[in-house]
């Protein structure tokens, strides 16, 4: 799979995919990662990027010109499954579009940033557009590390077994049951008998139980969405 992120901050993106499973990822030659400054389409003289709104609000509107043509060069060379506008006004990610975008094919992710991108980008050349949740973040650069990252470690080979991303918080519509570890007693702190018995059985029935409880009481409404 390739990802291409473009952004007018690549900085922001320099951390995130520099470590861990997504860098394992990459250094598997599972995922590509290909993360482009839209600076570098533009025409302008002064590499502009971004230009005062139509109607006169506040804040700067990023151009159609360099961001086409960054589309364009990227389709020229590739197919795309999705041309992904990260905007906090998107449909808001989940683990069924993770999932659903994991097994899509090639994906090029547009940041925006300042007050956005001209509304004809997103009429024309955008295929989806994604928000990680209700909150409002500078750019759209943490919200493509997130989605990113969330797709990375569902690649075949990306993750190992000893880690199955089946048994990840929401893959079964569930959050994840508790885990603990060595010692199994710190502070007079004691860990469940039950883990340590060695009844395999009994011991997914209790992790089964445990998720169905913390869901119902942590997010009961993850119950009523499919996922
Ligand atoms: Cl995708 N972008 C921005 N700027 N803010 C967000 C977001 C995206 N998702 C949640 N908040």
């Amino acid at each position: 799979m390739r990802i291409d992120i473009l952004t007018v901050v690549p900085r922001l993106l320099e951390g995130p995919f520099a470590d861990s499973i997504v860098q394992r990822g990459q250094d598997k030659g599972l995922v590509e990662i290909h993360v482009h400054n839209i600076r570098n389409w533009s025409k302008d003289t002064h590499q502009k990027v971004d230009d005062v709104p139509f109607g006169g609000n506040a804040g700067m509107v990023m151009t159609i010109q360099p961001i086409q043509d960054a589309i364009d060069s990227l389709r020229a060379e590739r197919d795309y499954a999705e041309i992904i506008y990260l905007t906090p006004d998107g449909e808001r990610l989940n683990q069924s579009l993770v999932n659903t975008l994991s097994i899509g094919g090639d994906l090029i992710l547009l940041c925006g940033h300042y007050k956005g991108v001209d509304q004809r980008v997103r009429d024309h050349l955008i295929t989806r557009e994604v928000s990680i949740g209700d909150y409002v973040l500078s750019g759209g650069e943490l919200a493509a590390a997130v989605l990113t990252d969330a797709i990375v470690r569902l690649l075949p080979g990306v993750i190992g077994d000893e880690q199955s991303a089946l048994t990840d918080s929401f893959q079964d519509g569930l959050l994840a049951p508790p885990v603990y570890t060595r010692p199994a007693e710190y502070n007079g702190w004691t860990v469940p008998d039950i883990l340590r018995s060695g009844d395999h059985a009994a011991i997914q029935k209790w992790q089964e139980k445990q998720a169905f409880e913390r869901t119902q009481q942590r997010r009961p409404d993850l119950f009523g969405e499919d996922s």
